[in-house]
């Protein structure tokens, strides 16, 4: 189990690594590679518990990642739709704190991720690494707005939120894929033009740490497989064309996954880089997503909205075969990731978010198990849910009384017991108040 903890150097001994049984080289300012998928359903990867028959094979990659990390039973995002969550990400901070509520929509000029916010990125640049983005921007299209504007100094992607997988005849300013600000050719299937644009990052000789994000559009739609992949034996005998279509940009991802992962082991970094692999929001299920046995989907605060698979892998500090069963959230990666870089968020940045590196050495029990997590979308008048512990309280419509899931005993949120349990309603209705007194209206509708 702790295999990869093994075969460290005496010399490796010089660098303090707290409370770890085996150092290993790798545990400091290690690179740090995300990969993020965008609207995947819950069910739909091989590690996942429940994984879909149907998928199970197609995600040798991904799969991998957990195989040889951690993987979180109960991983978070901050929203349950595309925009709102990357914000989060970026952030560190809950969204609706700066307005940031709603996905921005095609086109809208008027404005983006708040710019008095600093992002992963900045921190992580601040604290010596170079920063690259691959893919999916979808946090404001106005120049000062440009990922090169909030913290990457390299970039290859659009600034929308999707795009055809397939060649435009006259892509949109928005849609086409820049590198940097200038645009590229069209040509070649977007998921693997992101895949070669991360190899091509990590190839470049760095003097430093690096932190590469890379953003997926897959398997959002429109669902455009590659050309030809449809007829691959495991895709073939999917019987529902929508179904095997969306399988498609699954199984491109992971290729590109493979791609990527291949490129760090032939530069020699492997063991140096961390990679976490997740996805944006809950599986859409109108484009033939799965997340059983969540209840819901994207768009919705039922699990199925907002919690998503992830996988860790970090040589050195977690051992293989780790489960992280406290919940978790996109905003705990800041902190976590500062960590990563020796570095540590500057006093007043009021991030929400906590440091995971405990849970991931397989403690458990700590502040993680204790605090609260929350969300809303659409303003004050729109649902907002809490979940601490075993309890999830969620408040679809602010006409009627809000329910209480027992996720312990009920992951698919299918009985509600707040009946049963008026003491713990009142108290997240209480911590939804102070929560919701931090927010601010959406600014953009
Ligand atoms: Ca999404």
């Amino acid at each position: 189990m702790l295999a990869a903890c093994a075969g460290t150097n005496p010399g490796d001994r010089a660098t303090p690594a707290p409370a770890i049984k085996s150092p290993a080289r790798g545990a400091a300012r290690p690179n740090i590679v995300v990969l993020f998928a965008d609207d995947a359903g819950y069910s739909d990867f091989g590690f996942q518990p429940n994984a879909m028959e149907d998928m199970r094979g197609l995600t040798p990659h991904i799969d991998s990642i957990a195989d040889e990390g951690a993987v979180f039973r109960a991983f978070y995002m901050s929203a349950c739709v595309c925009s709102p969550s990357r914000a989060g990400l970026m952030t560190g901070r809950y969204q609706q704190r700066f307005g940031h509520e709603k996905n921005i929509p095609p086109g809208y000029m008027k404005g983006g991720m708040a710019l008095e916010e600093a992002t992963i990125a900045d921190r992580l640049r601040g604290a010596g690494y170079e920063t690259g983005l691959v893919g999916k921007w979808h946090l404001g299209y106005p120049d000062p707005y440009h990922p090169n504007e909030r913290g990457f100094d390299w970039f290859m992607g659009c600034l929308q939120g999707s795009r055809p997988y397939l060649e435009m005849e006259e892509p949109t300013p928005h849609r086409v894929l820049l590198r940097d600000r200038t645009p590229t050719p069209e040509g070649g299937y977007v998921t693997d033009r992101f895949g070669d644009a991360a190899v091509e990052f990590i190839q470049e000789e760095r003097e430093a740490p690096f932190f590469l994000f890379v953003s997926f559009t897959a398997p959002h739609g429109p669902l455009q497989p590659r050309p030809g992949d449809v007829d691959l034996p495991e895709l073939a005998s999917i019987e529902k064309k929508r179904r095997r279509n969306y399988a498609g940009l699954v199984k491109a991802m992971d290729d590109n996954v493979g791609k990527i992962l291949t490129a760090l082991e032939r530069a020699g970094i492997a063991e140096e880089t961390v990679v976490l692999f997740t996805n944006d929001n809950g599986g859409q299920t109108q484009t033939a997503a799965v997340n059983k046995p969540l209840r819901g989907r994207k768009g919705q605060l039922y699990e199925g909205g907002i919690r998503v698979p992830a996988a860790l892998r970090w040589p050195g500090v977690v051992a293989p075969g780790t489960v992280v069963e406290a919940p978790a959230i996109s905003l705990d990666l800041t902190p976590t990731f500062l960590a990563a870089a020796g570095s540590a968020p500057e006093p007043g940045d009021e991030l929400d978010g906590l440091d995971l590196t405990a849970a991931l050495r397989g403690e458990a029990g700590g502040p993680l198990a204790q605090r609260s997590l929350y969300w809303r979308r659409s303003g004050s008048e729109g649902p907002i849910a809490a979940r601490r512990g075993r309890w999830k309280l969620l408040w679809n419509d602010r006409a009627e009384d809000p329910e209480l899931f027992d996720l312990a005993n009920d992951v698919a949120e299918s009985r509600d017991v707040a009946g049963d349990h008026p003491e713990v309603v009142a108290q997240l209705m209480a911590e939804l108040e102070g929560y919701e007194a931090g927010l601010i209206e959406p600014l953009w509708r």
